[in-house]
Parts: structure tokens; sequence; C-alpha cells
């Protein structure tokens, strides 16, 4: 741990490399995501101005190669800007002197500095129409996207979302038990293994075409959308780490799964959790709304199989964490990973008992539009 001064050259003598004018002053962590290190850091520049920048210690245990994140990320958010002419609050990485967004320190971490864009976020909202914003969101992201070029995307992480394969690590893993806990998750196992099938079939149907690939955000928890604290309208999608090839039902589900629950993404007391179909249906009007003439009618049937793959998907990677000794998702406490599986999978649950219902109003949404 630094103390707070080191921390203060640290991050002075890291924006040097960046350009940075002035000093930092003061900064502040900030606890979102499960993977990389985030600080809103407030700079005092010569003319006794400050200025807040956003400054990242990237995962490198998670992303092997950040220079092909940093990449994927300079030419996706160029391309907003300039070909697709997105004039919202762009999201901007500081480039150093031999323009790269990134250094490497001493120590052998990466570091990123971005703009800080004044907003608010939401882990748990129950605002619906903070949800149909979300939506629409993550729908234009996907739609501005769709003449960029896929295949100059670097592969982040390889079958990031192909829930086949990463349902076939798990197991295996579960046979490997390397630190011995598997013993203390049998039913949790068992629960995973009865929807083996069910929540293999999206990444088969990608496979065989029957789902179209298009470019993805991979990541859309609501918390990556910034919205503006006054007007409540959405400034921009942040977090583009994963921005690859993938399936829109993914993109669809894995919103759902953390904005239309009941309750936080690791809550302890699964009594708690179930999906509310109110959120579910201000998600899906945002989302199927700014996408749905784009959207083949396999991608619309199986946007709601999209949410029960996700959510199994999660557990099973929270599950798998857990298992092999906790060294992918960030801790809190001992046994995070399984209380986060848990709510995973009662979450999980409930959207099959709800399967029905889900499916049928993205069926209404997207009707609805395609008459419009
Ligand atoms: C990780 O750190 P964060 O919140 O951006 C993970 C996502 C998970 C999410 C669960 C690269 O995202 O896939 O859905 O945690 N990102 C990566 O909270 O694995
Ligand atoms: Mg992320």
């Amino acid at each position: 741990m630094f103390l707070m001064d080191s921390m203060l050259s640290f991050f002075s003598s890291l924006g040097e490399k960046f350009s940075l004018r002035g000093e930092a002053t003061s900064y502040t962590p900030i606890n979102n995501g499960n993977i990389n290190s985030t600080y809103k850091v407030t700079y005092l520049r010569p003319d006794g101005v400050e200025k807040n920048y956003l400054f990242q210690k990237v995962n490198t245990y998670v992303f092997k190669h950040p220079e092909a994140v940093m990449e994927n990320i300079d030419a996706v958010t160029t391309y907003l800007r300039d070909a697709a002419g997105i004039d919202e609050t762009p999201l901007h990485f500081h480039h150093t002197a031999d323009r790269k967004n990134y250094v490497y320190t001493e120590s052998g971490d990466c570091w990123r500095v971005g703009n800080y864009i004044k907003s608010v976020t939401y882990n748990e909202c129950d605002d619906l129409n903070v949800l149909r914003h979300a939506g629409e969101a993550f729908g234009k992201f996907q739609m501005r996207l769709s003449d960029f070029n896929a295949k100059s995307l670097h592969d982040i992480i390889p079958d990031f979302h192909n829930t086949k394969k990463r349902l076939d690590h798990f197991f295996a893993d579960v046979d490997a038990d390397p630190v011995g806990r598997v013993g203390e998750v049998r039913a949790e196992i068992e629960f995973i293994r009865e929807n083996r099938e069910l929540c293999s079939k999206l990444s088969e149907d990608a496979e065989a075409g029957r789902i179209p690939l298009r470019v993805t955000h991979n990541d859309t928890k609501i918390n990556n959308v910034l919205f503006d604290a006054e007007t409540g309208e959405p400034l921009t999608v942040i977090d583009l780490d994963t921005v690859m090839p993938g399936l829109s039902v993914h993109d669809f589900g894995d919103a759902v799964r953390f904005a239309a629950s009941t309750a936080a993404e690791d809550e302890p007391d699964t009594s708690k959790i179930a999906l509310d179909l109110d959120k579910y249906r201000a998600f899906a009007e945002g989302f199927v709304g700014e996408t749905a003439s784009s959207l083949t009618k396999e991608e619309i049937d199986a946007m709601a199989l999209g949410a029960v793959t996700i959510t199994f998907e999660l557990a099973s990677r929270f599950l798998d964490d857990y298992i092999t000794g906790d060294k992918y998702f960030k801790v809190n406490y001992p046994g995070h990973n399984l209380v986060r599986t848990r709510a995973q999978l009662k979450l999980a649950s409930d959207m099959l008992a709800k399967y029905d219902e889900m499916q049928a109003i993205v069926q209404e949404i997207a009707a609805r539009q395609k008459r419009w």
C-alpha cells in the first residue's frame, strides 16, 4: 500500500508521462469495477485551475495484452467521434510523447489516464426512466458500431462469452478441484449442470451462423453508462475494454442480469433476489427500441435466453474463481465469489420461472417497433 503522499507523487509523475500540466493534489478510489483499479485524481494546474482525471491501473492478470485493449479503445473511440460523428461527451485517453495511450511503470504495472466526465452512475436503480435510457444508450452504442470493421479489433479475451466453452472449462476445474472447495458447493454445481445444455445453445447458434456476430460492448452493466446529473440523460457508454465481436443478445442479457434484478449482484440474502419484470420491460423498451430495425428474428427470439445464459455464465465464472482460489475477480471478503455465485443462481432460477413473460415482453416491443 502507498501512503497518501507517495500515491500523490506517484500520480503526478505518471501524469508527466501523459503531459498533464500541474500536480496531483487529491484522489478518491472509484470502486465500481471487479477487475481494474480506478481513481479520480484532482490536479492543480499552473494557472490555478483544478482539473480531474481518471487514472486506471489495468489488471494484467485478466488483460494479458493491455496494448491490444488500448488499441481497440483508440480505434472505437476515434470511429465514434469521426466516422459516426457522435458529438456526445467523448471518452478519451491521454497519449504519451510516443503516442501511446498507456504506460508501464518500473514495477510492470500498466496505467492509463482518461478524461473525467462529471456524471452520475447507478448500481441499483428503481427509476424506470433511467433503465429505459440505459437500454437506449447500449442499443445506440451497438447501432453506431454496426459498420465498424470487426476484423480490425483484437480479440481481447478469446471466447469471452462463449458460454459452452466457459462451462467446459468450469466442469474441468470442478474435476480438478485444485484448492479443495468443490465439496462445499455441490448443490450449486448440480444446478449449473442441469442447465448446461440450455446455456450452450447460443454459443452453438453463433458458431453455426444462426445468430450474427456484431461489434458488441460485452460488459453492459448500467454503471457503465454515465448520466447527466441534471438532465438525467445518458452522456456516454464507458468501459470499452471488452468491445469485441459478440452477440447482441448477450449485451441485452448482461444488462438485464445486472439492472433488472431486485438486488445487488452480490446480495448475500438470496431471498431478496428476483427478476423485476417492470425493470426488464423498461430496459427492453430502450434496447430493443433502438436496435429492433437491425435485429434478426432469431435474435429477437433469443433475447430472453441471452439473459438466462449470461446469468448462468457469470455464476459459473464466479464459482470457477471460487473453486480455483479467487484469482480473477477482486474479492472484498473470503467467500465473496461464492456469495456472488449464489446470487446469480437465484436470479437465474427466477428468470427460468418468468421465461415466458420475458419472451412475451420482448416480442411485444419488437412488434411495436416493426410497425412504426
Ligand atoms: C467484470 O470489472 P467489471 O465490472 O468491468 C467482468 C465482467 C463481469 C463483471 C461482473 C473483463 O467487469 O465480465 O460481468 O465483472 N469483466 C471481465 O460484475 O472479466
Ligand atoms: Mg468491464
